[in-house]
């Protein structure tokens, strides 16, 4: 039987997921969609599909199984803890949360309830290359890592919606997560750099270099750059003990004509990451339809919150600042098991 998903926040990433839910994969159907902005979440819904002016509404309706949620950060924690406290489980995109008092409610809530419920929007651990770049990491033959460079670029943000904060507590929650998944290590410290502003930033502080301090010794640079205008261009690469593994460039066809030898840049994080998206969801809606979550846990969310905090209060004091987990609930160190 096909799940029954309702969508919350239909922007840009909310209208990419439905399209895929409905077009691209199998198993699933939307069958309600909710956004405080009511004619964008009519103008979204898949045929059928409900349209419910309260995202709390949709969360309780008894045709909706699982949730998918594409709001803005800030929203999230409400909406969570309501699909928690519903029993449902639900994909929320990142940032799980905006505070590390929102990401405590929600992994208490769910503790509580008993079973893993949230996956969290990191879809670069289903991306076919960090894949690959991790299983080469964990076969051991490079040795153990040492450095991780990674580079995180937007052609630009959408204006007035994208504040100065966000390249640290949106954007740069990306490269928190990947670097845990990758070197299996935690972030015990956070530094940030700003260089000279890009004049394309706006009010935004862009360019920033934030250096994470993993808790082995292995010291991670990221650049986070939102406004570069030639494309959405990310790489990583992983400098080891005996040998370096890097992502490989975006197999894209290989233009020659009189300007030279080019290929093409992604235009932004749809077209990037298009098939990890769709692999992301595969997963979620194997385990939705058990009624529980696999992927990046609440745990993950919680994490890259404490990074993106700890990079804010870096980029006032200019010094490193700690990252403070506490102990880690049993809920997140088992296996999840099924729910039949
Ligand atoms: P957007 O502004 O295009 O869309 C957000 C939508 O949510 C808007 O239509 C808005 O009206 C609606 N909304 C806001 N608050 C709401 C609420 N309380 N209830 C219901 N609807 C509400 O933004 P976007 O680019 O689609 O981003 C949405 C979320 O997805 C953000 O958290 C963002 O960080 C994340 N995102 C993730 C990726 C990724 O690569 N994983 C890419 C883009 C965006
Ligand atoms: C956006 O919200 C995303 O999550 C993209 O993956 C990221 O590259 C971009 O910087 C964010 O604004």
């Amino acid at each position: 039987m096909s799940l029954q998903v309702g969508v919350i926040g239909t922007g840009m990433i909310g209208q990419d997921h439905i399209r895929r839910l409905t077009r691209v994969l199998s198993g699933v159907s939307v069958v309600a969609v909710s956004d405080i902005d009511r004619n964008r979440a009519a103008d979204a819904a898949p045929e059928g599909a409900e349209v419910f002016a309260e995202a709390g509404d949709l969360i309780r309706s008894d045709k909706v199984q699982a949730v998918v949620i594409c709001s803005w950060g800030p929203a999230h924690e409400a909406q969570l803890l309501d699909c928690i406290a519903a029993g449902k489980p639900v994909f929320c995109e990142k940032p799980m949360v905006t505070s590390e008092a929102a990401a405590l409610k929600v992994m208490e809530a769910e503790v509580a309830f008993g079973r893993r419920l949230v996956q969290v929007g990191f879809m670069r651990r289903f991306d076919a290359d960090y894949r690959r770049l991790k299983a080469v990491i964990d076969g051991g033959t490079l040795g153990a890592p040492l450095m991780y460079h990674s580079t995180h670029r937007n052609a630009s943000v959408p204006e007035g919606l994208y504040t100065s904060e966000m390249p640290l507590n949106d954007t740069l929650v990306h490269d928190a997560d990947v670097t845990r998944w990758l070197l299996d290590d935690e972030i015990a410290g956070v530094e940030v750099r700003v260089p000279r502003r890009s004049t394309r930033g706006k009010d935004l502080r862009d360019p920033v270099v934030v250096l994470l301090h993993m808790a082995s010794g292995a010291l991670v640079d990221v650049e986070i750059s939102v406004n570069i205008a030639y494309g959405y261009d990310i790489r990583g690469e992983v400098s080891c003990e005996m040998g370096v593994a890097a992502l490989p460039n975006r197999p894209a066809t290989v233009i020659s004509d009189r300007h030279g030898i080019r290929q093409a840049i992604p235009e932004d994080w749809r077209e990037r990451f298009i098939e990890a998206y769709d692999q992301e969801f595969r997963e979620w809606i194997v385990a939705a339809g058990q009624g529980t979550a696999t992927g990046p846990s609440t745990w993950d969310g919680y994490a890259a919150t404490l990074v993106a905090d700890a990079a804010l209060r870096a980029v006032e004091s200019g010094q490193t600042e700690t990252v403070a987990m506490r102990d880690k609930p049993d809920l997140y160190a088992r296996p999840v098991a099924a729910v039949a």
